[in-house]
């Protein structure tokens, strides 16, 4: 991509209404704009993050057997009349359509998910299932605040599993704990898993996870060796539970009996959550299967959700310096870019183009800054949107035709021949 053709709309100052690291640079990056309160629109380089993350946690699932669909926004509020859990209250946005019936934009899909499992789904051959989209969702939240990290409309990966039996629900639940510890990996992000109230939602039996941000909005407590368990991938979930982790007033000091400096005491924001849900919205709207030995019996459910808007915001929290953003290679929105030093430069100019086509035919996403500004704006740019490399071109270099390559975590530089630069990605 060109950047002389793209829309980057950087800002060196730090927007005011940005409280926290992950919404300032997010705004500074020209990732996102605010279009009302907690609603964004998704400029070019926070789309392309945006569906990386959305294309992880894909795989993920799928990896983990469960199948994609795609349930609509809006949904008939009689649906939410059936379930009987009654509604998001004030956090539900309703609308009235021309004939009178009344919907609501959907802030998450457990009912329509049973509608269309009682009328398509019969017995017990077609289980364990498990379905998932990727969907839009409206919460009139209180305090929309920290820019896409508590939204009103935000988008979740949310998967519903149906089962015979309690203990095979509690299997599906365990393999969507492991696969998100694996999506959490790809993405760069240490999550925490807690034991969790299900409020709105039902069940008995749920974990969130989180990751440390000092504005988190939940206090929390676990064991430091917690961390290592996480980090080394075991995936190992009966192991990782028996370790202490307890979010707000599920700590109790007295029942904590992890030695004061092993326990981690910090703020989190939760970027998963999962529940067991038993037959709570298959009992309410008769979502009946028949077993093998032909009796008619609800099925075991349990949901599972993952805020992939919210995770761009994470991951930044996660990775960044005094300079911007630093993308963990899987999400990065470009895998690298390309700076001609010296604008007007027909030398530099067509060794850049050079590199610029055969990366582009080697397949690598390579954002070329062919814009007329000064090498400071473009390299602090490049800095602050925080792709993995950059390679820049200039007269000096090219004299001995070569070019210098900038690691953006490290800050390490390479001086490199320039025949050699594509090999590199
Ligand atoms: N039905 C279940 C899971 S399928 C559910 O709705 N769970 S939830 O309420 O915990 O939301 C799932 C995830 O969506 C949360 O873990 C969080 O990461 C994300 N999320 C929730 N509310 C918001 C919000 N206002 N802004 C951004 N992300 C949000």
């Amino acid at each position: 991509m060109r950047l002389s053709q793209y829309l980057l709309p950087v800002l060196k100052e730090n927007p005011k209404e940005a409280e926290i690291t992950s919404h300032r640079l997010m705004l500074r990056a020209g990732m996102v704009r605010q279009v009302s309160s907690g609603i964004y629109s998704w400029l070019p380089l926070g789309l392309k993050v945006l569906r990386k993350i959305e294309r992880i946690v894909r795989e993920e699932m799928e990896l983990a057997g469960a199948v994609e669909l795609l349930m609509p926004t809006m949904q008939p509020a009689e649906l939410w009349k059936e379930s009987g859990r009654g509604d998001y209250g004030k956090e539900t946005l309703r609308a009235v359509d021309r004939h009178g019936r009344e919907l609501i934009y959907g802030p998450t899909n457990e009912e329509v998910i049973t509608d269309i499992f009682r009328k398509n789904v019969k017995s017990y051959k077609n289980l364990p299932l498990n379905l998932f989209h990727t969907q839009w969702k409206f919460r009139d939240e209180i305090r929309p605040r920290f820019g896409v990290m508590r939204g009103r409309e935000f988008l979740m990966k949310d998967a519903y599993s149906f089962d015979l039996d309690e203990a095979a629900a509690k299997a599906s639940y365990v393999r969507m704990f492991r696969a998100y510890l694996r999506i959490f990996k790809r993405l760069g992000v240490r999550a925490i898993p807690f034991s969790a109230d299900t409020g709105l939602i039902g069940g008995n039996l749920s974990h969130e996870f989180q990751i440390l941000a000092k504005t988190g909005e939940s206090a929390i407590y676990y064991d430091r060796a917690l961390e290592d368990a996480i980090d080394g991938g075991e995936g190992d979930v009966d192991r990782l539970r028996k370790f202490y982790a307890m979010a707000d007033e599920k700590h109790d000091p007295a029942n904590c009996n992890v030695p004061a400096d092993q326990l981690v005491s910090a703020r989190g924001i939760e970027v998963g959550h999962i529940f067991y849900l038993g037959t709570k919205y298959s009992d309410a709207m008769g979502a009946k299967i028949k077993t093998a030995e032909g009796k008619d019996i609800a099925a075991h459910m349990g949901c599972y959700g993952i805020g992939v808007s919210r995770l761009v915001g994470a991951v930044i929290e996660a990775s960044h310096d005094e300079k911007g953003i630093i993308w963990p290679e899987n999400v990065a929105p470009f895998a690298v870019g390309l700076v001609n030093i010296k604008a007007g430069d027909a030398e530099c100019r067509s060794a850049c183009e050079t590199i610029y086509a055969t990366l582009r035919q080697k397949g690598v996403d390579v954002l070329y800054d062919d814009r007329d500004e000064s090498a400071g704006t473009k390299l602090a740019s490049m800095e602050l949107i925080g792709l993995p490399a950059v390679i820049a071109i200039g007269p000096r270099g090219l004299k001995d035709g070569t070019a210098e390559v900038t690691f953006r975590d490290t800050g390490t530089k390479e001086t490199m021949k320039l025949h050699t630069v594509a090999n590199l990605f």
